[in-house]
């Protein structure tokens, strides 16, 4: 996980690691998010969605594996992935972890247990299921949860059917986890959608459902702890609607003229980040030292890791094709 060795407080208190990693994933983003402004290659950035990636994140460990999508970067970082490293690779040098030649969008890292990243909207879906049947035929770790995440786009395609029937009949360790985030791309999810319930989708197929407020941590963690524990129990699948918000473009720069901004008014009155501080505050957990202290950690990390990803050499073409055939 995160490389905090030096930071005893947040050791002690899981729920500040988490506000630390959201912070972390935070900065990260808006430094993506700058330079691709300034021309470096684009990528989707998860601002506002990161309590959906700590608070599922928190609750695996190292037999679980995870498909993410084209917003990776928050599920990366929640599991550890190394901010320099992960720059270096959606900046394509050959330090970033798969060389430089995945960017953000086909990113996967063995060593973290992100099996793939797919950029083609509903494809992790249709992965997952198999890299759960591998699981369950004893080719991972034992007792190991498969977590797909996936958006409400991504819902919307029948794979997601399939997905969720092959799941249920084989009887797959997988946690399916939607982040709802109100867009697809340029268009609103009432556009699209004539029961904007997705959870209740997955009822029709037998699994257990939750919809939560993707927004709190602490509420996606509690319910990601629960449906990891059944699944461990049972084996079999379960359903997570996280709802939450995307707050910046689908990708960079956007100037979100087609967004209604009274509702995005109301969600950023909902930042994950303030709502999470706010309440540590409040409880005495967190006091504005240790507030500054981390701020101060995540702002040096970020600019190690541009400074990192910047200064890394460019892949040799010669490798061009290497992992290209097997
Ligand atoms: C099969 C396919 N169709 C279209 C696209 C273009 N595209 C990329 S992201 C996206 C929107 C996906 O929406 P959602 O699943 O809600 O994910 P979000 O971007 O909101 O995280 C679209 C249409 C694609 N990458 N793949
Ligand atoms: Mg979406």
């Amino acid at each position: 996980m995160n490389t905090l060795s030096n930071s005893p407080l947040l050791e002690r208190q899981p729920r500040l690691h988490g506000l630390y990693t959201m912070m972390l994933i935070r900065a990260y983003e808006e430094r993506l998010a700058l330079l691709q402004q300034n021309g470096a290659p684009g990528t989707c950035t998860s601002v506002g969605q990161e309590a959906c990636a700590v608070g599922v994140i928190s609750t695996l460990d190292w037999r679980d594996r995870i498909i993410t999508n084209h917003r990776s970067a928050a599920h990366l970082l929640a599991r550890g992935a190394d901010p320099q490293r992960l720059m270096a690779e959606v900046l394509g040098r050959a330090d970033g972890y798969c060389g430089g030649h995945s960017g953000s969008l086909h990113i996967s890292v063995r060593e973290l247990g992100v099996v793939l990243t797919s950029t083609i909207v509903g494809g992790g879906l249709s992965l997952a299921p198999g890299v759960a049947l591998a699981q369950r035929m004893g080719q991972g770790e034992e007792g190991g949860v498969v977590v797909v995440f996936f958006g409400d786009g991504a819902a919307c395609e029948g794979i997601l059917h399939e997905s969720l029937n092959l799941a249920v009949q084989w009887q797959l360790p997988l946690l399916f986890v939607c982040e709802n985030n109100q867009w697809q791309a340029y268009v609103h999810r009432l556009e699209t959608m004539a029961d904007d319930a997705i959870y209740r989708w997955a009822c029709g197929h037998g699994l257990e459902t939750q919809r939560i407020d993707g927004n709190d941590v602490d509420a996606v963690s509690a319910a990601a702890r629960q449906s990891v524990a059944a699944i461990r129990a049972d084996g079999r699948p379960r359903f997570l609607e996280l709802l939450t918000y995307r707050q910046r473009g689908h990708l960079e720069p956007d100037d979100l003229a087609y967004v209604d901004h009274a509702e995005r008014e109301r969600w950023l009155k909902r930042d994950p980040l303030v709502l999470m501080r706010e309440r540590l505050r409040a409880e005495g957990v967190l006091q504005d030292n240790d507030l500054a202290a981390m701020q101060q950690q995540v702002s040096q990390r970020i600019d190690a890791a541009q400074n990192f990803a910047e200064s890394s050499a460019w892949p040799d073409p010669q490798q061009l094709l290497q992992h290209v055939y097997a």
